[in-house]
């Protein structure tokens, strides 16, 4: 969903032959703003939830001819505001499937929105809490680890990074390697796997992983890196960092 705005401007031209106007002319002339994109990275679509468990919202916000404020960020649940800013903390106290929109107003007023489909239920078995300690979160910046690495191999440029993850259950304590599964939205950039889409890059408390670059605007080498970790009774949850991988093309 988007809103642009327009601005009407006036350019005015006189000719002056000795001080007296002999000529004068107005050209109007309509300059529109480009709106701003919105993008809500964490949960993704259909995830579900406990009642009274806090979730994480996440969006990635930019305007190629000005700006979005982390004011500028609002999240609603229908007509219900939840907050503001580029990552929140909501708990739903009731159950039912709710549709979470994010809205983003740039700095001339024009807005876009994005909206994520989530179910809420009243759980007996608690879902697990994954944790990610590398990279560290930086709410409020692009990505959360922004580098230019050096080193390359046959599949072109990659950051060498080791992750760092944590996963813990209510009922089970903590949760087997095996169970903790990290993703790379970045398929495509990615050696073997799909050519697109999410692509499996490791498992267990800390992985290590190379994360590909490319010289492709917009996207460059953007990874969503996702850890999904599993409880015994099957609930799963995940939790989301942004790296970006720059290489100079
Ligand atoms: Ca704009
Ligand atoms: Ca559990």
């Amino acid at each position: 969903m988007m809103r642009s705005r327009i601005r009407t401007h006036t350019l005015e031209a006189r000719l002056e032959i000795s001080g007296v106007t002999v000529q004068q002319q107005r050209v109007a002339f309509i300059v529109s703003n480009v709106a701003p994109s919105v993008t809500i990275t964490q949960p993704t679509a259909g995830r579900s939830f406990c009642t009274g468990e806090n979730v994480i919202f996440r969006a990635l916000a930019g305007d190629t001819d000005g700006s979005v404020a982390e004011s500028g960020l609002r999240w609603a649940d229908g007509a219900a505001t939840l907050g503001t800013g580029s990552q929140l903390a909501h708990a739903f106290a009731t159950p039912g499937a709710r549709t979470v929109t994010v809205t983003a107003t740039d700095n001339d007023g024009a807005t876009r929105t994005d909206r994520v489909n989530i179910t809420v239920s009243a759980c007996t078995n608690t879902a697990p809490t994954p944790g990610i300690t590398n990279p560290p979160d930086a709410p409020g910046s692009g990505s959360d680890l922004d580098v230019y690495p050096s080193t390359s191999d046959e599949h072109g440029v990659y950051l060498g990074i080791t992750l760092q993850g944590t996963a813990s259950d209510a009922e089970d304590g903590p949760i087997p390697d095996a169970d903790m599964i990290w993703t790379t939205s970045r398929a495509d950039l990615q050696p073997g796997g799909p050519s697109s889409g999410a692509q499996q890059i490791g498992t267990g408390r800390s992985p290590s992983v190379r994360l590909y670059s490319s010289c492709g605007y917009p996207l460059y080498g953007d990874h969503t890196i996702t850890l999904t970790v599993t409880d015994s009774a099957g609930n799963s949850r995940s939790m989301n960092r942004m790296i970006r991988v720059n290489t100079v093309c």
